[in-house]
């Protein structure tokens, strides 16, 4: 295979290895870029659903942008997030681990110190190993500090002790404060005089909130998000300073794609990584006015439109620094769609015909399939033939897959290599995978789904989602019905106790007690 023994290759086997046979270029016509090692981006959405891009199917919003990924590289059809919620599904996505090995991978406020470890392996960290240049631009949401960051000082650990060599995130959620940009542990356009603090527990005093200043709010809050207002949006939350450090909500969509094309141009002469995590359509949508009522399905729509143009515009970039042949791009979410998630933003009363979930149940917090059902896709201009897969796979098998493809021998890990599987040349994913969604688990086996009995609400009333939950275990055959309409537990027992046992061999007891959900 031409692109897998790059070590290899640069050592000069290329004439010898039968594997290269494959390639249409001889020898002589052999490029220096195919003896390096390629860049590897991945670029992750923040709450898009399966059915959100239109060619995963959707006809009411179009997406142009997301669509040449998908069509003009592998769309995969059953790949997934690790989890139904951010922080866990970035945790696995980044250290190539089940996040429910984690107790505390769980959506985390703004205040919560690093998730990661600095002693675990992570994708950064393997590539940093193999000579990549590394960086984030975007959302982090995995804890920074080591429980009580004083965010006018260097904040440390931080993405840059994980592996990254670059970093310019919102720490946590775009509805969580601090509501500033941080570069490489430093709050960006910091004040010496105006310090910034931080709470999640009681409010500054004399500080306006959404709660008790609905007058000051240009969105209203619909549950939680009431704590402190920053640009007029209520917040989860307080903080007091930072005035010339607080972000501007309508223009972070463009502030990420500038650092992040910065970023291509500044280390295209060298391998370079990386983790390009967007906003969108995550609460509050803010989009540019550039985009406002484009979608005619309010800001949640206008926002995917955003996001879309970001993505072209960015594509643009590395194709004008000439790097798509030697780039390799991974596009996803971190979990699935929700509509109302805490504020009132039309996203409900516009929605028209759109599925956000396209043909899946749940969405974003269930264990329903559109929690973790994402859309994803890999792309590599001329070297990954344009192809449908239907093979299960996660975010999580990134780090191992990525691994073999730069030369490393990184083995551990839940992540699975299947760089085969990455390069369309194998439609063999995974046999299992196991779910999360909100501490709960469920067990993906070939084309089965077995989710065991949880206690809780069916449906989370706020945001109107179906969670999973049930008294009675769960079996569906997603290959026949993929909108899980029909359970088989009890008419499959055989199938049913098989999946169990597995489920619980994989699951053992690590983690299991399932916290009380604070979903209302
Ligand atoms: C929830 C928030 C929701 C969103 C989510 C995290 C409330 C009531 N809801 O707790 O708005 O911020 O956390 O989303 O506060 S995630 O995509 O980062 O996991
Ligand atoms: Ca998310």
């Amino acid at each position: 295979m031409k692109y897998k023994p790059l070590k290899l290759l640069a050592l000069g086997f290329l004439a010898t290895m039968s594997g290269v046979a494959c390639s249409s270029k001889t020898q002589t016509e052999t490029t220096e870029a195919e003896v390096s090692k390629p860049n590897i981006i991945v670029i992750y959405m923040d709450d898009l659903g399966y059915g959100d891009v239109s060619a995963y199917g959707a006809t009411e919003i179009n997406t142009p942008n997301m669509d040449k990924l998908a069509n003009g590289g592998i769309r995969f059809t059953n790949g997934y997030a690790s989890s139904a919620t951010c922080t866990p599904s970035r945790y696995a996505l980044l250290t190539g681990m089940y996040p429910w090995r984690n107790k505390n991978a769980k959506i985390l406020p703004g205040t919560a110190p690093l998730l990661i470890s600095t002693e675990q392996m992570t994708l950064p960290k393997m590539l940093k190993e193999q000579g990549y240049y590394t960086g984030i631009v975007g959302k982090w949401h995995l804890g920074l500090g080591n429980g009580n960051v004083n965010w006018n000082e260097k904040i440390s650990p931080s993405p840059n002790e994980v592996g990254f060599d670059y970093s310019h995130i919102l720490a946590a959620t775009q509805d969580r404060v601090p509501t500033v940009y941080i570069e490489d542990g430093h709050v960006v356009n910091l004040d010496p005089n105006d310090p910034i603090e931080v709470s999640y527990s009681k409010n500054f005093e004399g500080e306006p909130t959404g709660k008790d200043n609905p007058e000051l709010l240009t969105m209203r809050w619909h549950h939680g998000h009431n704590n402190s207002i920053v640009n007029g949006v209520p917040r989860i939350g307080f903080m007091k300073g930072g005035e010339s450090a607080k972000w501007s909500d309508v223009d972070m969509a463009d502030h990420f794609l500038a650092k992040a094309q910065d970023y291509v141009k500044a280390h295209k002469d060298e391998p370079f990584f990386l983790y390009y995590a967007l906003q969108q359509p995550h609460v509050p949508r803010t989009p540019h006015p550039r985009f406002e009522g484009k979608s005619g399905m309010g800001p949640r729509g206008d926002v995917i439109l955003e996001a879309d143009w970001c993505v072209g515009e960015f594509m643009k970039t590395l194709e004008e620094e000439g790097l798509l042949e030697n780039t390799l791009i991974v596009f996803s979410s971190d979990n699935g769609p929700v509509l109302n998630d805490g504020y009132y933003d039309d996203a409900v009363e516009k929605l028209g015909d759109h599925t956000p979930a396209g043909p899946l149940r749940g969405g974003k917090y269930s264990l329903f399939e559109a929690g973790t059902r994402v859309p994803f896709m890999v792309y590599w201009k001329d070297k990954i033939a344009p192809q449908v897969s239907d093979a299960l796979v996660c975010q999580m098998d990134l780090l191992n897959s990525m691994a073999d493809l730069v030369g490393s021998d990184q083995k551990d890990l839940d992540s699975k290599n299947l760089l085969d599987v990455f390069m369309g040349d194998s439609q063999e994913g995974r046999d299992e995978l196991v779910l999360e969604a909100t501490s709960r688990t469920a067990l993906r086996q070939g084309d089965w789904i077995m989710i065991p009995p949880y206690k809780g609400a069916a449906v989370a009333s706020q945001v109107n989602i179906e969670l999973g939950n049930d008294s009675e275990y769960q079996l569906y055959n997603l290959k026949d019905d993929i909108g899980q309409q029909n359970n088989l537990a009890a008419s499959n027992p055989e199938k049913l106790k098989a999946m169990v046992a597995d489920y619980n061999q994989i699951r053992g007891n690590e983690n299991t007690e399932v916290e009380a959900l604070e979903l209302k």
